[in-house]
């Protein structure tokens, strides 16, 4: 089995990355599969098809590459420098998820795992993959396997020495290299994420029903939002932090170093009457570059909507009106409810 040269490690180094990690494909728990399948067949995953019709892929690095050999797992810190849940009780505000307040890390994650791959193929003559996030891949457990973190009880990687505000990139590889030690639990008795989640998304530890999840609900479903769900979701109008926020690794972590990951300081409070009377152009220009856009401009207005509701503020009520006559009957209805929940 062979190692990766000093150039390829002095580049991950460079390039900002925490590792590399390494496993060996062969070396996936069984169990994996299981949990995956129980996660799908309970219905956790809700209207993300895609995870039950990639399953079979999803449950092995082998089943969506056979010759795939190793894999290279490497981290990317994108620890806030300001308490990211700060904005939480202030009613004129809207709380965007820390991951989201800048560039998206796809695009910049890729084009780097991209050049570390180009010179590991070039080294070894191996064929080569790169994956970040959209992939029919699980990358937390293989991130365990490696030994970047262990998944705690919020099911989320944490690393000792980063807490949870890490990004997994992987490269997959047909070339055998020799693995690092894998991670153990580190959470103890420690329940901190389970019991602040304000819309109670883990049946149990280590497992999450994505259907309550505000992640999910603000970024992944389309259609109006369960009332009883959209109440609890008070001011996150894109993704949640809340379980990653509290959890004392973090008391370790260091901040992002990649400018292009650090907070917008637009982005840390800004205000929901801003937000709210974005037009589709408005929205497209201030999220360019961003995550929030992939949502487009409709799905976020509603979110801004709930949060208005959630807000009970009077002095939102006029901003709200401005779309009781939307196209979107979604977005019309977002605006019925959050009139109503001010008024009530
Ligand atoms: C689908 C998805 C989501 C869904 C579902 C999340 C989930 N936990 O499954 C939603 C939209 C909710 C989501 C939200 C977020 N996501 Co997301 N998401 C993914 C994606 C694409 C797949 C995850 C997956 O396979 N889920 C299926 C379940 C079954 O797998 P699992 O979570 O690993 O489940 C394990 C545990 O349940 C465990 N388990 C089950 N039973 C038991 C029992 C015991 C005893 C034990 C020990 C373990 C155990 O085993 C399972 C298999 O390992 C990954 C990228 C990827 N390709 O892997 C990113 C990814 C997980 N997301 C990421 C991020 C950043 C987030 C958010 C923080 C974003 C935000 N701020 O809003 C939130 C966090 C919410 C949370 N608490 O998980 C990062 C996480 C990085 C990290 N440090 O872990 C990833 C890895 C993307 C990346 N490349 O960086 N996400
Ligand atoms: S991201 Fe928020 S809603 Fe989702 S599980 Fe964590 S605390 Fe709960
Ligand atoms: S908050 Fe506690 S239980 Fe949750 S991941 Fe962190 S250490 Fe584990």
């Amino acid at each position: 089995m062979s190692t990766l040269s000093k150039r390829v490690l002095q580049r991950i180094d460079k390039l900002g990355f925490i590792g590399p990690f390494i496993a060996n494909t062969q070396d996936t728990p069984k169990l994996q599969a299981l949990r995956l399948s129980h996660f799908i067949g309970s219905g956790y995953h809700g209207t993300m098809n895609w995870m039950a019709e990639t399953e079979q892929r999803r449950v092995h690095p082998n089943q969506m590459w056979p010759e795939a050999r190793t894999a290279i797992l490497l981290g990317m810190n994108y620890g806030p420098d300001i308490d990211p849940l700060i904005t939480l009780d202030q009613s004129d505000k809207a709380t965007i998820s820390v991951y989201a307040r800048n560039k998206d890390y796809h695009d910049l994650m890729k084009g780097r795992l991209k050049e570390i791959a180009g010179l590991i193929a070039h080294e070894h003559e191996a064929e080569v993959k790169v994956f970040v996030d959209t992939a029919p891949l699980m990358e937390k457990p293989l991130a365990q396997l490696a030994g970047l973190g262990w998944q705690g009880k919020h099911t989320n990687l944490v690393n000792r020495d980063y807490g949870s505000w890490l990004f997994i990139g992987s490269i997959l590889t047909d070339v055998e290299l020799t693995p690092t030690k894998s991670e153990i639990d580190h959470c103890g008795s420690c329940r901190a994420c389970l019991d602040i989640c304000p819309t109670d998304a883990f049946p149990t530890s280590y497992q999450l029903d994505a259907r309550r999840c505000i992640s999910y609900l603000t970024i992944e479903h389309a259609g109006p939002i369960d009332h009883e769900l959209r109440a609890q979701m008070g001011n996150r109008i894109y993704g949640c932090d809340d379980c990653l926020a509290v959890c004392p690794w973090n008391k370790f972590a260091k901040t992002a170093s990649e400018i292009k990951l650090k907070a917008r300081e637009d982005l840390n409070a800004p205000t929901l009457t801003e937000l709210c009377q974005l037009d589709e152009t408005g929205f497209r220009t201030l999220f360019s570059g961003s995550p929030i856009k992939r949502i487009g401009w409709h799905r976020f207005i509603r979110n801004v909507l709930y949060a208005i509701g959630n807000s009970k503020n009077p002095d939102l009520i006029d901003v709200a009106r401005s779309h009781l006559d939307s196209s979107d009957p979604v977005v019309k209805e977002a605006a019925e409810w959050a009139i109503a929940r001010i008024t009530h």
